[in-house]
């Protein structure tokens, strides 16, 4: 049944990259094939709730710019009543774009209650609800999470605070986020530390708080296989913002911090392309170490301003990026439990509900031609041709010998002795190899 807040605008369609329609998708064709498998199920769409429901527009100077009808002080007083508009909207966007999967943090779907055990009643209440809507519309969960950042009482951290009282509120969060998670079907289970940092040393005791991050996660792992729990644990690296020293930086500090916990086989990353960013790398850079060290879990799609060193969370639209990005993700083998969920907003003055799914269009968009682009790459062996020509003389047997184990440094310098080697340098071919992708984009 329609809520009447996208007017009478119809499902949104493939028409080809000739239409002019706005509220028609050019290049994101569900059915179509790429490299063996249907677009739709390459992607594995996902919208995020809070940025589309639940951010009312404001800045850092001003408040709220979107007129929802499910915003407290629209009419309606009856806070849940409101929750249950605001999951009708979004059930119905979701139906309209056509996306699989939905994301949401507890706080982004139910009222914040009078204490703990009336905020998780509400959340399982609104889970309720959820639950029939994702029957009737077949759209499915690629993720929970907890918001242990919003309420005051996280500003010094949830595991890793002081306080144990507060870390014992983020545990009991937790396990009640992770059980509607896994009543809801989700693949995943995501965790990015939003105040799991410091400000400054002056009060930090950098240590203990690792220590307390670490145990709270071993005792998620542990939930999660207690509960039978199938999906994926993620972590989402983020170098700064809120807090200015993130401890969860980028992929290379994730990978540190699950081995020194012994949780590198349990745990895997969610990336965002804006964290990236701000940590000084490439998105691709972040899926490629991620896929090489084996933790590469799911993206977070958006785009960051190039100059604003903040965290703009926007709707990507730059194609050739998009392409390199995807290409990792066909190189670590495409998503298992992940997708690609759209942790993006609109700008403040985007009021319009059309709006919304414009924005969701056009980024779906951006990712198919990426998709498309780096599926073309892979087949040609466009990239994957050049690099292994590059390392091809690690092949032969003298080369792999000097990594098995065993080998010396001394027996090595032997036969850069006897067999007289003096290595020719070779060109790295950076231009050639940038000339071939943008044949691709
Ligand atoms: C914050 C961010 C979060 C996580 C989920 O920058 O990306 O929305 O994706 O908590
Ligand atoms: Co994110």
């Amino acid at each position: 049944m329609s809520t009447g807040f996208f007017g009478d605008i119809k499902p949104i369609k493939f028409e080809g990259a000739d239409s002019k329609n706005p509220l028609a998708y050019r290049f994101y064709n569900p059915e179509e094939v790429v490299a063996g498998k249907k677009m739709e199920d390459h992607l594995r769409f996902a919208v995020a709730y809070w940025h589309s429901f639940a951010w009312p527009g404001g800045d850092p100077f001003g408040g709220q710019t979107f007129e929802r009808p499910w915003f407290p002080g629209a009419g309606e007083t009856d806070t849940m009543a409101l929750a249950r508009k605001k999951a009708d909207a979004a059930f119905e966007m979701f139906a309209l774009l056509g996306t699989p999967y939905y994301c949401f943090h507890d706080a982004d779907v139910r009222p914040e209650g009078r204490d703990f055990a009336e905020s998780a009643a509400r959340l399982d209440e609104v889970a309720d609800y959820f639950a029939s809507k994702m029957e009737e519309t077949g759209i499915k969960l690629l993720w929970g999470t907890a918001n242990l950042f919003s309420h005051r009482r996280y500003m010094a951290g949830a595991a890793t605070n002081p306080d144990p009282d507060v870390f014992a509120y983020a545990a009991a969060t937790v396990k009640s986020c992770m059980d509607v998670t896994k009543r809801l079907g989700g693949e995943n289970y995501v965790l990015w530390g939003g105040r799991e940092g410091y400000e400054t040393l002056l009060n930090t005791d950098i240590g203990r708080e690792q220590e307390q991050a670490g145990r709270f996660l071993q005792m998620v792992v542990d939930y999660k296989h207690r509960i039978g729990f199938e999906g994926a644990i993620l972590i989402e690296p983020k170098p700064q913002e809120p807090t200015k020293h993130q401890y969860d930086y980028d992929v290379a500090t994730v990978y540190g911090f699950l081995k020194r916990f012994g949780l590198e086989n349990e745990v895997k990353v969610n990336i965002e392309q804006g964290h990236a960013i701000l940590a000084g790398h490439s998105f691709e850079h972040e899926l490629a170490l991620a896929s090489a060290l084996g933790i590469f879990g799911s993206i977070d799609m958006n785009r960051n301003d190039y100059q604003s060193g903040w965290d703009t969370d926007q709707f990507p639209n730059n194609v050739p990026e998009m392409a390199l990005a995807y290409y990792q993700v066909l190189q670590a083998g495409g998503f298992s439990t992940g997708g690609t969920n759209f942790d993006a907003k609109l700008r403040r003055q985007s009021l319009d509900p059309q709006d919304m799914l414009i924005a969701h269009i056009g980024g779906m968009d951006c990712c198919a031609r990426g998709l498309k682009a780096a599926a073309q790459m892979v087949e040609d062996k466009a990239l994957s041709g050049p690099l292994a020509e590059r390392y091809a003389d690690w092949e032969k047997p003298e080369a792999r010998a000097m990594l098995s184990k065993g080998a010396k440094l001394e027996d090595i310098a032997a036969r850069v002795i006897s067999e007289k080697i003096d290595p020719k340098p070779k060109s790295g071919r950076q231009e050639f190899l940038e000339n071939v992708v943008n044949r691709y984009v």
